[in-house]
């Protein structure tokens, strides 16, 4: 269930937290809420925008917890433990940008010492990475994953050193509380779905879509798909999707794309592109094609600064924000944890969302 809100309770005391939006996650489940009030909690406001500094641990609703006695491994203070970080892709895109750059605050307003590591988008250096990390001697891990499989090699060494992992972002098939403690992210299902609202209301709901898709082989390319498709079918039959390519979630390789795109499909009505460097790639290659701003209708996901300046400019109809600002997430999994407190198995990153109505006056939120 995706809801926002810009503000948020101050931290209560740990255990009051967890135990919070633990009864939070099961009224929601448990009332009996009408249709029209489930469908009004999933449409969140336009105007919407996430607090950067969310510190609630939301756990996915049906979510299970995990303990340090049912995974293994010691009790400790984490401001004398080494937290190894795992960065995947290049600090070329805005996301990892911000994402990195949120650990690293985190780390440093706990005093928390901290090692990074960065793949530079190479999977087979991600794994070398964290190996490197654990030798270098973290006591626990938080990895942003480049993808879902392949993970093995990395989990066999951190058990057999009892270091535990937190994953973010992108999920890694493997076991929850065994292979790994948490899974924050945000809900990405929902942000396909919540790209169709916006590109229903930008195209009238009629005429031919194109999705910029994104890298293969992990989940967020699958469930923004996923997300995209269902919403079309259910509240937009006369909207059909006539072209699906990747990306890869790159700016120049989603330029290239539009431009084979707008050669094939010269009647094209809208472009989702499931990153925001691939929605900028798609302008270039408009703007190169002679088109003007609003020719195509571009909804994209991720929320950086340059995409929502494109809805400012007329260019990009909407933005659907992936929330990179993991750090106090992350920290304060793995402070409730090491304290020997319940953390929930999957944790929800909430998401904020830009329109032509909120661009221009929350621009500053973008990253
Ligand atoms: C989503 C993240 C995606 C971003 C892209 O959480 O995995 O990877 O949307 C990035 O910008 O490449």
């Amino acid at each position: 269930m995706q809801r926002n809100r810009t503000h948020r309770p101050q931290l209560l005391a740990r255990p009051v937290v967890v135990a919070l939006a633990a009864a939070v996650a099961l009224t929601a489940t448990a009332c009996a809420k009408s249709e029209d009030d489930a469908a009004a909690d999933q449409q969140p406001s336009a105007t919407a925008t996430a607090d950067t500094e969310q510190k609630v641990l939301d756990p996915k609703p049906g979510s299970e917890n995990c303990t340090i006695d049912a995974y293994g491994g010691q009790k400790t203070d984490l401001a004398n433990a080494t937290v190894g970080f795992s960065q995947s892709e290049k600090e070329a895109n805005p996301f990892r940008i911000a994402e990195t750059q949120s650990i690293k605050d985190e780390a440093k307003k706990r005093g928390v010492k901290l090692l990074t590591a960065n793949a530079q988008s190479q999977f087979s250096k991600q794994i070398s990475d964290v190996q490197d990390l654990l030798a270098k001697g973290a006591d626990l891990l938080v990895i942003a994953p480049l993808n879902s499989d392949g993970w093995d090699p990395v989990l066999k060494a951190a058990a057999a050193k009892k270091v535990p992992i937190v994953t973010i972002d992108r999920k890694i098939n493997a076991e929850a509380c065994k292979d790994y403690v948490s899974f924050i992210a945000s809900d990405f299902v929902e942000q396909g779905r919540r790209a169709a609202d916006q590109m229903i209301e930008a195209t009238g709901g009629k005429g031919e879509v194109a999705i910029l898709l994104g890298s293969a082989g992990n989940n967020v390319t699958t469930e923004r798909t996923q997300g995209f498709k269902e919403r079309i079918a259910e509240k937009a039959p006369d909207l059909k999707v006539v072209f699906e390519q990747t990306g890869d979630f790159a700016r120049e390789k989603g330029q290239q794309v539009t431009e084979q795109l707008i050669q094939s499909q010269p009647g094209i009505k809208g472009i989702y592109a499931e990153n925001d460097e691939m929605g900028l790639g798609a302008v270039a290659a408009l703007k190169g094609a002679g088109k003007k701003p609003g020719d195509v209708k571009i909804v994209t996901v991720d929320g950086t600064r340059n995409a929502v300046q494109g809805i400012v400019d007329g260019w990009i109809s909407g933005v659907i924000e992936s929330n990179p600002r993991f750090g106090p997430l992350a920290f304060q999994t793995l402070d409730t944890f090491t304290q020997g407190e319940a953390v929930p198995q999957d944790v929800i990153i909430e998401d904020g969302a830009y329109t032509a109505d909120n661009a221009e006056q929350d621009l500053g939120k973008a990253y």
